[in-house]
């Protein structure tokens, strides 16, 4: 069975405890259950990994090679500044879907530019929650065999 590795980066910890009127109430714990009810029912296995450092994220995706056979990225605030996690992305060669609960798109000019979408297959925005799981339908298209 595919594996997919699901990575959120800096403050995703803190989904449903702060700011609730920006994230939702949804903590990043009842998004995981619901994204592995989610890939049990799609065929796919699934694991998780949130860190607040940028190298402990890059160190997942290179661990992933091998391991997983594709990735779903939310990389917090790292989408706009780290060409170290796209190139690391790059490196590893899986194909990786980029998700953000806020449309990035609509919001300050500084989070319009995502150098993660340079190296996804695509870019799911603005659907809260939900986005993770229309990653996981986008990958198991592409990963399970009908
Ligand atoms: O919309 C998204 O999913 C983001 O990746 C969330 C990031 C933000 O920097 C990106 O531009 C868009 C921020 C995650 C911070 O999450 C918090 C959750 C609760 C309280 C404070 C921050």
């Amino acid at each position: 069975m595919s594996s997919v590795l699901v990575l959120n980066g800096p403050n995703l910890n803190l989904l449903g405890q702060r700011q609730p009127e920006v994230y939702g109430s949804t903590t990043l714990a009842d998004i995981e259950a619901s994204c592995t009810a989610h890939a049990s029912k799609l065929g796919l296995e699934i694991s998780f990994v949130q860190s607040n450092h940028e190298g402990a994220l890059i160190d997942a995706i290179h661990a992933a090679k091998g391991t997983h056979a594709a990735l779903v990225i939310n990389a917090g605030a790292y989408t706009h500044t780290s060409i170290a996690l796209m190139d690391a992305v790059a490196s590893v060669e899986l194909p990786m879907v980029e998700v953000h609960l806020s449309n990035i798109h609509a919001r300050q000019a500084f989070r319009h530019v995502s150098y993660l979408s340079k190296v996804a297959i695509g870019q799911i925005c603005g659907f809260g929650p939900r986005g993770y799981l229309m990653a996981l339908d986008a990958l198991a298209d592409r990963l399970v065999p009908s």
